[in-house]
């Protein structure tokens, strides 16, 4: 058994504010699973803070007119006042721009430097003489040598999926200005990982059906693939100083230096404690993570501390999958992204964590749909926890003067309560197995067994006639209330320390919620009145307006050329079916004149197929053929809304008139 847990969520860059993918992809479980390791009475600390180096910062510099150093200070105050609104609580939230951090992450590179694990290299490297700088990989673009893609970039081709190096590309040009960099001869330092191969084989293979799928999966790829020295330095300005002499004016890559983070947060916390956590055998170290970061937290830092000999590796890596905006990639260079500072200005934070919790993409990709976002906080949250407290406290304060029955409980109150028992234990092996989705819909099968039980009891009928049963239920109810907002602690902590503080429960833990607490016994109540308020509509609409109007305002032009790429015509629908086994699909045979096209679209949910049989559509017919589950579909309808609605003509023309 571990003594105590070290939790990390991955650093975020310093260079924007948080959104709701950053939240359900490592910040909200790793702050449930705190809480809840608090609550077991385990040691267990929370360590982040903000990563600032590398050209993600660099480039959102140059973009904002300031110094990296300007952008960083600004992000970090903004990352952590959010952090602390919707209630994501560190042990330390500490900057990798500290002092402590650039020396801790020198005498890490030195100890496997001297080692003989980093080698220096030769290398050709780009260089922008417009920008002045060099270039990352990821910003030279060029034509791919192996599909010809004219937009490759020098790290991967996204077209054909291969990994490239920048001297690759054929015609390479700046992504900044356009420009053809020139190539420029330097050296750079590189990580031995290959030789960690086997090692990290041994280490992998020691957490098969330990981790999850996703993780593993990703890992054996990479595996398969076989590994090779990495470069750990880079040409640049800002950064980590390379600690050799005849490094002057390189900085350490930054994922070589965001991982030392952890531990460099985690010795600011406690000068004097910090070495157990990352040494001692008997601590367990959770990396909470979002999926693009795998690689990095599975395969390079447990490598470089095999390298470094002194740390722990990562016992768990929890990583979550995307989180999707009203069925769209979040992207932060489209503007397409729900800010947690704009819904905190909206919502309480419960109702975030909540929902956040509730569609968490532990295994796969989910989506925040602003709707179902409503819907789930109204119907599930309000309606069945939050009455839950309102009509048991407004009962005691109107039959009871505000105090919780003084009485004893029979034989059968005691069974009714141990029931509960059963859905607090469900829970704790779901959360310790981070299934955090599965031990929140735990938890409102626990609210739905105390609603069910209060609606059998019928206090309201039963106070007419038998009060000492009456008082029984209903000291019976606020035991229930108690465990379960115990229980439910971790996901919305705001509501629970609100509701337990109304009952007069001060000091308990997630074992205590299994017992029934007797000091609370005829003490008063604090008529906290109604807990929440329900979301409305018109706050959905006034946002879902908001995010619209923002991806429209940014302005990514196309040119006239691009635009003349899209063949668009008007067909006429001749035969329709629904696509066995879907819900959304319809197969439509459409005529454009001397032409018929089987194409496949998701418009299944707002029509019947008989009803758009010589309905002209749009088209666009010169889009690459697709396979859709399984069937063959030639070119695009056009069509628009959440629950799409096709896009027709208004009068007749010709099946194959061109629209222009
Ligand atoms: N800064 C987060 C990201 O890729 C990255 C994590 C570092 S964790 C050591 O957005
Ligand atoms: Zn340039």
């Amino acid at each position: 058994m571990y003594r105590r847990i070290l939790i990390t969520s991955a650093l975020p860059y310093a260079n924007g504010p948080l959104h709701i993918g950053h939240l359900a992809g490592a910040y909200l479980p790793a702050d449930i699973y705190t809480r809840f390791q608090k609550l077991k009475n385990r040691d267990a600390i929370h360590i982040c803070g903000t990563d600032e180096h590398g050209v993600a910062i660099t480039l959102s510099a140059k973009k904002e007119n300031k110094t990296p150093k300007a952008l960083v200070d600004y992000y970090h105050e903004n990352i952590k006042n959010t952090f602390s609104r919707i209630g994501i609580y560190f042990e330390n939230f500490s900057r990798t721009t500290r002092k402590l951090h650039y020396e801790l992450s020198q005498s890490f590179f030195l100890s496997i430097y001297n080692k003989g694990y980093i080698e220096k290299r030769k290398v050709k490297q780009f260089y922008c003489e417009n920008d002045k700088i060099f270039l990352p990989d990821r910003y030279i673009t060029g034509t791919c040598p192996y599909c010809n893609y004219d937009k490759a970039r020098g790290d991967q081709c996204e077209k054909c999926g291969k990994w490239l190096e920048p001297t690759e590309l054929i015609e390479p040009r700046c992504t900044l200005c356009n420009s053809g960099p020139v190539l420029k001869d330097s050296f750079q330092y590189f990580f031995k990982l290959n030789e960690f191969e086997e090692r990290l084989r041994e280490y992998i293979a020691s957490k098969k059906n330990k981790w999850k799928e996703n993780v593993l999966n990703f890992v054996d790829n990479w595996l398969r693939e076989g590994l090779k020295p990495r470069a750990i330095t880079r040409d640049l300005e800002w950064g980590v100083p390379v600690p050799l002499e005849e490094a002057k004016n390189k900085v350490l890559y930054v994922w070589f230096d965001a991982p030392i983070g952890y531990i460099s947060s985690t010795k600011e916390w406690s000068k004097d404690n910090w070495e157990k956590y990352w040494k001692d055998k008997d601590t367990k170290i959770v990396h909470f993570i979002g999926k693009d970061n795998i690689v990095f937290h599975s395969i390079v830092w447990p490598a470089m501390l095999m390298a470094e000999g002194s740390y722990n590796l990562p016992d768990e890596i929890p990583a979550n999958e995307f989180l999707n905006l009203m069925g769209d990639k979040i992207s932060t260079s489209r503007n397409w992204a729900l800010w947690l500072d704009e819904l905190l200005d909206r919502f309480e934070p419960d109702y975030i964590r909540f929902f956040i919790a509730y569609i968490m993409p532990e295994y796969k990709d989910s989506d925040f749909n602003l709707h179902d976002f409503k819907d789930r906080v109204n119907n599930e949250l309000i309606n069945k926890y939050g009455n839950l407290i309102s009509r048991t406290l407004s009962f005691i304060v109107n039959f009871f003067e505000s105090k919780i029955p003084d009485v004893e409980l029979s034989e059968e109150n005691i069974k009714d309560f141990n029931e509960i028992k059963k859905y607090i234990s469900e829970a704790e092996n779901y959360i310790e197995n981070f299934e955090f989705r599965k031990a929140l819909s735990t938890i409102l099968s626990g609210v739905d067994y105390i609603n069910a039980y209060i609606d059998r009891q019928k206090p309201w009928n039963l106070i007419k006639y038998d009060k000492e049963q009456v008082k029984r239920v209903i000291f019976t109810t606020i035991q229930l209330i108690r465990s379960i907002s115990i229980s439910f602690e971790p996901y919305i902590p705001f509501s629970t320390k609100k509701v337990l503080d109304a009952i007069g429960v001060l000091n308990y833990n997630w074992d205590s919620a299994k017992e029934i607490d007797y000091s609370i016994k005829g003490k008063g109540i604090k008529n906290i009145g109604n807990l929440y308020k329900k979301i409305e509509d018109k706050e959905i609409q006034e946002l879902l307006s908001i995010l619209h109007s923002r991806v429209l305002k940014e302005k990514n032009y196309i040119t006239y050329e691009e635009f003349s790429k899209l063949d668009i015509r008007v067909g006429k629908v001749v035969s329709a079916q629904r696509v066995e086994k879907s819900r959304k699909l319809l197969k439509l045979l459409i005529s454009l004149g001397n032409e018929k096209r089987q194409i496949i679209a998701g418009i299944g949910e707002s029509y019947t197929p008989e009803s758009l049989i010589n309905k002209n559509v749009i088209v666009v017919v010169n889009l690459e053929p697709k396979k859709i589950m399984g069937l063959e579909s030639n070119g695009m309808l056009l069509a628009a809304g959440e629950k799409p609605i096709i896009l027709t003509t208004d009068g007749d023309v010709e099946e194959g008139s061109k629209v222009k």
